[in-house]
């Protein structure tokens, strides 16, 4: 059984967008995210992608999750890097490490959210 916690509009441009969901660490939830997101005019899905332009490629390394795609779907708890982890398109059972108010972002260098638009639409089941 899955219940509907929430849905959260994520901003391609906010460093850390709130969502108001709680999220429990004994509970298990799913997660889906739909809509398309630009780093200038670069469209990505909440699954993120591969470099696109040559602005983009030199500064991969400077990413806040390096090894993670472009605009991937990045949640945590409370804003705290250390329990971040992938959301991207869909997460079928998920644990948080400690619970918290979820919070989101799009992968992408921290000093480069000024030229990022749009936004994706999540959404947060709890299961069981
Ligand atoms: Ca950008």
């Amino acid at each position: 059984m899955e219940t509907l916690l929430g849905t959260a509009t994520i901003c391609a441009r906010t460093r850390w967008n709130r969502t108001g969901i709680r999220l429990d660490s004994t509970r298990q939830y799913r997660m889906a995210a739909t809509g398309d997101w630009f780093d200038r005019k670069l469209s990505y899905g909440p699954e993120g992608g591969p470099a696109k332009s040559s602005f983009q490629r030199p500064f991969a390394w400077l990413r806040r999750r390096r090894h993670d795609p472009w605009f991937v779907l990045v949640g945590a708890v409370d804003a705290r890097n250390a329990t971040a982890f992938i959301i991207g398109r869909q997460l079928a059972a998920f644990s948080p490490s400690s619970s918290g108010e979820l919070t989101c972002y799009a992968n992408d260098v921290w000093l480069a959210y000024g030229n990022n638009s749009g936004s994706v639409t999540l959404k947060v089941w709890q299961r069981g």
